[in-house]
């Protein structure tokens, strides 16, 4: 079967990758990625403005593809920057107004995301060049959806087939390609332009590339009713899980950053920089190379100044006793400067016990690791329930759990205690480590989690602060969703 619409000829469809091919679009040989791993293939379709005629034709065929379905848009959105051109030339001509979203937003506060004229409720059409994972078309549509607009189909050229379609369909955007990557090449080969044996090695790169993402199971639990975050700060025993739902509320974010950075200072930068997008920020100070004694109380500042809370992510799991100095000695002195810690219960609630003797006089908070992200981990069943029963009965110190899919237990236990969800990132999949991805409406929606926790998927974006604000804003209109 044809990957292209039978909307446009075959032959037309040819005729453009051939030019593609002609201006070096596409090109075959050895290339290094930005993952670092070599490609006999290499695509880069930010030539195509220096072919004006192949722009029309582009776009035109773009055009061509969309579905009946889908052409009753209001406007059309580019993704920054190589699609800006052919979004440009569809909304001309079709005399459709266009949109163009900001790449590089300074300040939040008062700069706009988005560019040009438009009304809530409007629907937008996301017009890309070439989808991978997704991700690029979740991240232009982020902002247009909170601004109001209705995202549901994004047209796109070439689709390299490595999840982009599947991980659109789970966040409601049904994605239309001109041509699939491995139909491209099945041309290019038929018509003499590259060799068998080129075609079967990209083909197998393809093939091993798909192999990339790590499938997760479909969730199928849904959340029915939301108690409001404003609620529940109210009947959150614990001080600093209190204060945790209300920074929530107050600054509409339910985003955690997990600063897995390498140096101190680093954490101190990104804390500055990303402090008004988050409610809470995760460290593992055992990993800065350049830890001092003033650490934390110069990141106790800028969380005062940026009103987020300090959660140190030390995963205590020893008897009470050894808790009880970890906690409090040793060169780290968290119990100093963190809000919040964290615990497994494998020995037994005496680690509660020891936290808390040390902890609750300072008012500060628990979190018990009920569940965790990682592939093959062993916290499920008895042992997410035994959690769930240790938070109950010390909810005057744990404010709630680290867990993944809340929605799954069996009782929907104390809407006072909190659940923050690691493993998140834009689009699905893992790290060759065994950490998986969920996306923040799967987290948050599906399987009823209330705060994400993100680090690489902000730390190594290309813009944090951008990164950072996606995340949130996605975290918080999924939490939306459920309350209405
Ligand atoms: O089950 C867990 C529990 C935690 S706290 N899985 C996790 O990944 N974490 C932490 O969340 C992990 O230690 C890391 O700091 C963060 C996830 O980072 P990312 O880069 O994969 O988003």
């Amino acid at each position: 079967m044809s990957s292209f619409s039978s909307s446009v000829s075959a032959q037309a469809m040819e005729s453009l990758i051939l030019q593609l091919h002609d201006i070096s679009a596409v090109k075959f040989g050895e290339f290094k990625l930005k993952s670092g791993i070599l490609s006999p293939i290499y695509i880069d379709l930010r030539l195509i403005v220096s072919y004006p005629s192949l722009l029309r034709q582009i776009s035109q065929t773009l055009t061509a593809i969309i579905p009946a379905s889908a052409s009753a848009y209001d406007l059309v959105c580019g993704v920054p920057y190589t699609a800006l051109p052919i979004a440009t030339c569809i909304s001309t001509e079709n005399n459709v107004p266009m949109l163009m979203r900001r790449k590089e937003v300074k300040d939040y506060g008062t700069a706009k995301a988005i560019e040009g004229a438009f009304s809530s409720g409007q629907v937008c059409l996301i017009i890309e060049d070439l989808v991978t994972s997704g991700a690029s078309v979740l991240e232009t549509a982020a902002p247009l959806r909170a601004a109001g607009l209705k995202v549901t189909d994004a047209v796109v050229m070439i689709d390299r087939e490595q999840g982009g379609r599947e991980n659109l369909a789970e966040n409601g955007i049904r994605l239309h390609a001109m041509v699939k990557l491995t139909e491209m090449v099945r041309i290019l080969k038929e018509k003499g332009r590259v060799s068998e044996e080129t075609e079967k090695m990209v083909m197998k790169f393809l093939e091993e590339n798909r192999k990339v993402a790590v499938p997760v199971p479909k969730v199928e639990t849904k959340v029915k009713a939301r108690v409001p975050f404003g609620e529940r700060a109210k009947i959150a025993k614990n001080p600093t899980g209190k204060r945790l739902f209300e920074i929530m509320v107050q600054k509409e974010t339910n985003l955690c950053l997990s600063a897995d950075v390498s140096t101190a200072a680093a954490l101190l930068d990104i804390a500055e920089k990303v402090g008004p997008e988050i409610c809470m920020l995760k460290t593992h100070v055992d990993i800065l190379p350049d830890f001092t004694p003033d650490f934390g109380s110069k990141l106790r500042s800028i969380a005062e100044k940026h009103n987020f809370l300090i959660f140190e992510d030390r995963k205590f799991a020893d008897i009470g006793n050894t808790v009880t100095m970890q906690y409090e000695g040793g060169i780290f002195r968290i119990l100093d400067w963190a809000d919040i810690v964290n615990a497994h219960i494998i020995p037994g609630p005496g680690i509660v016990d020891g936290l808390k003797l040390k902890g609750l006089p300072r008012g500060r908070g628990l979190l018990l690791l009920a569940e965790m992200s990682s592939a093959g981990n062993l916290a499920k069943g008895d042992y997410t329930a035994a959690a769930a029963k240790i938070a109950e009965d010390h909810s005057d110190f744990v404010i709630g759990f680290i867990s993944v899919n809340p929605a799954s237990w069996p009782s929907p236990g104390n809407p006072g205690l909190i659940h923050a969800t690691p493993g998140v990132q834009l689009v699905k999949g893992g790290d060759s480590l065994g950490q998986q991805y969920n996306t923040p409406h799967s987290v948050i929606s599906e399987r009823g989690s209330d705060i994400i926790i993100v680090g690489r998927g902000i730390i190594k974006a290309a813009n944090p602060l951008e990164a950072a604000r996606e995340y949130r804003l996605q975290g918080w209109d999924a939490y939306l969703s459920n309350c209405k």
